[in-house]
């Protein structure tokens, strides 16, 4: 077993079962105009990790192990937007809205894009998702089980939003999950501390946390 040096105790893994998985680094979370931003929040705190996540993507690759990118994203017809979720908050612009970017959160659309610094390369497996979490009705499951692969690591935004949520996911599913600390983001620093905190507490109770350069000495 190789090790990666994290919390709350060193990371045991296969090599040839392990994955990165990139959560919705998309335009509509890092830049202005987008969906992150029409809820108030400040976009450069998302927009700063992009240099370490494309590192960390990079490592995966150099290593020769599987990257999976998801987005949040809905359909053009939006059915597959519940109106709670379309309707929740006070967002300036809604889901489903034209914005700066087009169409907020809705495939195909320019703002919805993931990041061209850490876009996904041909053949790697990009799970579009309607939920926070990545489990909830897309392929995510079955890919995983057909690559084979038991641990995760996470990179991507926001921390306690759609990366925790779909390291629970995962972790309920029997997965070993570890979140790179310094490879992902919240609108709120609070937030982000208190969500690698409670990942980790209880003996890991939801997974492991490192740095992104831990992370790279492991596997490389
Ligand atoms: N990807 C993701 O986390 N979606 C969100 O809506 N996050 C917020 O923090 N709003």
């Amino acid at each position: 077993m190789a090790e990666i040096d994290a919390l709350p105790f060193p990371f045991a893994f296969k090599p040839e079962a392990m994955a990165l998985v990139v959560i919705d680094m998309q335009r509509d979370f890092a830049e202005p105009g987008g969906f992150g931003a029409s809820l108030g929040n400040d976009v450069g705190r998302v927009a700063a990790i992009v240099p370490t996540v494309k590192r960390l993507i990079q490592g995966f690759r150099a290593a020769g192990l599987p990257v999976i990118h998801t987005m949040e994203c809905h359909r053009s017809d939006l059915s597959d937007l519940p109106p709670a979720k379309r309707n929740r908050g006070n967002p300036s612009i809604r889901i489903g809205d034209v914005g700066p970017m087009g169409r907020v959160l809705v495939v195909g659309e320019p703002g919805t894009a993931i990041l061209d610094e850490v876009a996904p390369l041909p053949g790697e497996i990009v799970i579009e998702k309607p939920g926070k979490g990545a489990f909830y009705a897309t392929s995510f499951g079955e890919d995983l089980k057909r690559l084979g692969v038991q641990q995760l690591v996470f990179a991507g935004v926001t921390t306690e939003v759609c990366v925790q949520t779909t390291m629970r996911e995962a972790n309920d599913r029997g997965y070993e999950c570890l979140l790179a600390e310094d490879a992902t983001e919240s609108y709120f620093p609070e937030f982000k501390a208190a969500s690698l905190a409670m990942i980790r507490a209880q003996g890991a109770i939801v997974g492991w946390t490192a740095m992104t350069d831990q992370v790279l000495k492991g596997i490389a």
